[in-house]
């Protein structure tokens, strides 16, 4: 085998290997991005109730830590993170100004919640959208399912 042959040899060898590598790579899922808001949902209030809460799991999947600043929904008066702790043997809601997102973050019953007061509920709507707002970032909208807690 003279150089030149070596060379080419090589050449398509890498070639097929680069090749090889970009199929493998196009059948894996793709890595996820950004921040990912998973089951996300509202407790359905009796009749005449305007005050509820929301619950989700914040994922972030950007690398370094994000911070949630606040949390708006246009259907709703006022919605702010409250984190529930027991205290004295009390459960107690406690106002959260931010929340940093290392990894994740559940927003689930009895722990950090959305608190929703002035929701009119009664026209029996199957989903509601609620913006996070986030330090540094553009603000993501999320679809909340309506679930009724006692089912
Ligand atoms: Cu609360």
């Amino acid at each position: 085998m003279n150089r030149f042959d070596c060379v080419n040899t090589i050449s398509k060898l890498l070639i097929i290997s680069i090749l090889g590598l970009t199929l493998v790579a196009c059948n894996q899922e793709p890595p996820k991005e950004g921040i990912e808001v998973t089951d996300a949902w509202i407790r359905k209030m009796p009749p005449g109730v305007s005050n509820t809460a929301a619950f989700m799991t914040i994922t972030n999947h950007t690398g370094s830590a994000v911070t949630l600043t606040g949390v708006s929904m246009d259907d709703a008066g006022h919605v702010m993170m409250h984190e529930t702790k027991v205290v004295d043997d009390m459960a107690k809601m406690q106002h959260l100004d931010t929340v940093v997102i290392e990894q994740s973050v559940n927003f689930e019953p009895g722990g950090k919640h959305v608190m929703i007061m002035g929701l009119d509920m009664s026209q029996g709507a199957t989903s509601y959208n609620i913006r996070l707002h986030f330090a540094n970032k553009p603000s993501l909208d999320v679809t909340a399912e309506v679930r009724d807690a006692n089912q």
